[in-house]
């Protein structure tokens, strides 16, 4: 079943988000459409809708690879362990860890095919904490806990979309 953070946060009275990357990650046009799609999965079930702005300082959600410590006192770890932190609204911080074997659409973004991590299952997942979902004990949603490496897993299931239509 779906769960919330303490206090129930959400992006109360907007239905439009805005999303920028961060700059100095200079990130190709193939890896921006995943981040698209995975922000597609849950505006289909949802009355909201996002939109890419150039302004990483002004936009409601700023998405950014960095390494080891960045400065928010949540540093990565390098390969597996954390591969991405995002936080319930309205901070809109979304982190990936940049020493992951990302996939991409099938191709690795590192150079290493040892623990590949698939970046669409981990956008879908971290977007529904940035809108205000927590984890979730059904093992097939996207909001469950746990991923296998090498697994895609980027379909809402129900409970997902329970818990995102509970809030919005
Ligand atoms: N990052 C954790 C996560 O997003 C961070 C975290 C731990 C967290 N506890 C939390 C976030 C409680 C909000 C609330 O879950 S992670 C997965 C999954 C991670 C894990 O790097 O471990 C995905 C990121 F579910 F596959 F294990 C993305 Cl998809
Ligand atoms: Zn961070
Ligand atoms: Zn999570």
């Amino acid at each position: 079943h779906y769960s919330f953070f303490p206090d129930r946060p959400r992006w109360r009275g907007r239905s439009q988000l805005t999303y920028a990357f961060r700059p100095e990650n200079n990130l190709a046009e193939n890896v921006r459409r995943v981040f698209s799609r995975a922000f597609e999965r849950w505006s289909e079930v949802t009355p909201l809708t996002f939109v890419e702005t150039a302004s990483y300082g002004g936009a409601d959600i700023r998405i950014g690879f960095f390494s080891g410590d960045h400065g928010d006192g949540e540093p990565f770890d390098g390969v597996l362990g954390t591969l991405a932190h995002a936080f319930s609204p309205p901070a809109g911080r979304f982190h990936l860890d940049g020493e992951e074997n990302w996939v991409i659409d099938g191709d690795f973004l590192n150079t290493s095919p040892y623990s590949a991590v698939d970046l669409e299952s981990v956008a879908v997942h971290e977007i529904g904490h940035l809108l205000g979902l927590g984890h979730s004990s059904v093992e097939d949603a996207i909001m469950y806990p746990t991923i296998s490496s090498g697994t895609r897993k980027v379909e809402l299931v129900n409970d997902d979309i329970m818990g995102i239509q509970e809030l919005y």
